[in-house]
């Protein structure tokens, strides 16, 4: 009897072992630049950060009386939509881990380079409630303020009080606040108070006339953008009592562009010695259902609030495995890392489902942002754009060649 209790005992670790091993494979996996590549940025091979990155610590109970088939507990659904900061010399990423039970948290993943060996924290993070406490919370933008705090910025979605009874998805979104200094301690500040939904909230890293700056993205309800006309900008008083009182649209949704539908700040801007270098989404509607891509604008140095720069179209749309996911034809970004070389790491998730990297650099985005043509809005004045493009290469071909 004991004979065979102790057979069955180290078969169980031998089991959990392996499992150890086999994830200990996924987290060390060494991940390599795609061969192909537009000059502007690189993709990369592998994806970083799935749901089978999650630790096994959260998804197993490694009892054998309580777990003796060793069956998965808690199912991880996926890891995507990554706010992203520089920390020491780690780049981290404060993932939305959505469990199977469809409820997104928050956990951060490490790793030593911003391309691959990332590697969850043993803890989800957890933060406090406010008074009417949401159901959901997913997308978060970190910011380093110059007022000493990391502050990150998410959708607390709740159901909508207004729903007819029998409705079970109506839903409204508002932005939650936390922050931080250390990573670990997360202090919750009430939600932003504002008269319309609001979902893709960002704050501005720098002081704008000595108030905090938000992009925001005002929505009549919570799928629909409706006459919320793309991304605002709202000067804030106080983040402990966060209110919109006044929001202008910056960037606007237009008629037959790749942000028809929706757009939605990514992460906040990086500074460059030219303006404001930002990252965006983009949504339009075909008969396959929605598709999301991202793009890149500028803005002015003094006045972050005016557009300098935006090229036409999407700068990354999805393609291959990356169309496929829970919520599929999706990219969706919310968190890049420019290091002091000016290599900029831009985490984008694929498909509701798993993150991806890109690499680049600020010249090159600074260089695409100024120098791609700007959308002429008709099929006519693409026409003429490359018109223009093949007269001044033939030119210069002949110089050249
Ligand atoms: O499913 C695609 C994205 O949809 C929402 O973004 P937006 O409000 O801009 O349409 C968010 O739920 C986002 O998390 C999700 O990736």
């Amino acid at each position: 009897m004991q004979q065979l209790k102790t057979i069955k005992m180290e078969q169980y670790t031998k089991k959990v072992k392996q499992l150890f091993k086999k994830q200990e494979e996924l987290l060390t996996k060494q991940n390599k630049k795609k061969g192909k590549t537009n000059g502007i940025y690189h993709r990369y091979k592998n994806p970083i950060l799935t749901g089978e990155h999650a630790p096994l610590i959260w998804r197993y109970d490694f009892d054998p009386e309580t777990n003796p088939e060793l069956l998965e507990r808690i199912g991880i659904n996926g890891a995507f939509n990554s706010g992203a900061i520089k920390w020491g010399d780690k780049y981290i990423l404060v993932a939305r881990v959505e469990g199977n039970d469809r409820k997104s948290f928050f956990a951060i993943a490490e790793s030593p380079n911003g391309i691959d060996n990332f590697r969850f924290w043993d803890y989800p993070i957890s933060f406090a409630d406010v008074d009417d406490p949401e159901t959901n919370v997913y997308d978060m933008r970190l910011t380093a303020h110059e007022d000493g705090w990391v502050y990150g910025l998410f959708c607390a979605e709740r159901k909508d009080p207004a729903a007819e009874p029998g409705d079970l998805s109506s839903a409204t979104a508002s932005c939650g606040i936390v922050r931080t200094k250390d990573l670990i301690n997360w202090e919750r500040l009430p939600d932003l108070k504002s008269k319309s939904q609001q979902r893709n909230v960002v704050l501005h890293p720098e002081f704008v006339h000595a108030k905090y700056a938000l992009y925001t993205r005002p929505q009549d309800g919570f799928i629909d953008a409706g006459s919320g006309g793309g991304i605002g900008w709202a000067l804030i008083d106080d983040m402990t009592n966060a209110e919109v009182k006044a929001e202008k649209i910056i960037n606007l949704r237009q008629y037959h562009t790749i942000k028809e539908v929706k757009n939605g700040e990514g992460p906040h801007p990086i500074k460059t010695w030219k303006g404001w270098l930002h990252l965006a989404h983009g949504v339009r509607g075909c008969a396959a259902g929605l598709r999301y891509v991202l793009y890149l604008y500028m803005t002015d140095l003094e006045d972050p609030s005016k557009v300098i720069a935006e090229p036409a179209g999407h700068f990354m749309a999805p393609i291959g495995k990356e169309r496929v996911g829970d919520v599929s034809n999706v990219l969706f970004t919310n968190g890049w890392i420019a290091d002091d070389d000016g290599k900029v790491y831009i985490y984008y998730a694929s498909s509701d489902t798993r993150m991806h990297v890109a690499t680049s650099t600020i010249e090159k985005l600074v260089d695409y942002c100024f120098n791609t043509p700007a959308d002429g809005g008709r099929s006519k004045t693409s026409v003429e754009t490359i018109i223009k493009q093949v007269d001044k290469n033939k030119q210069k071909l002949k110089e050249l060649l």
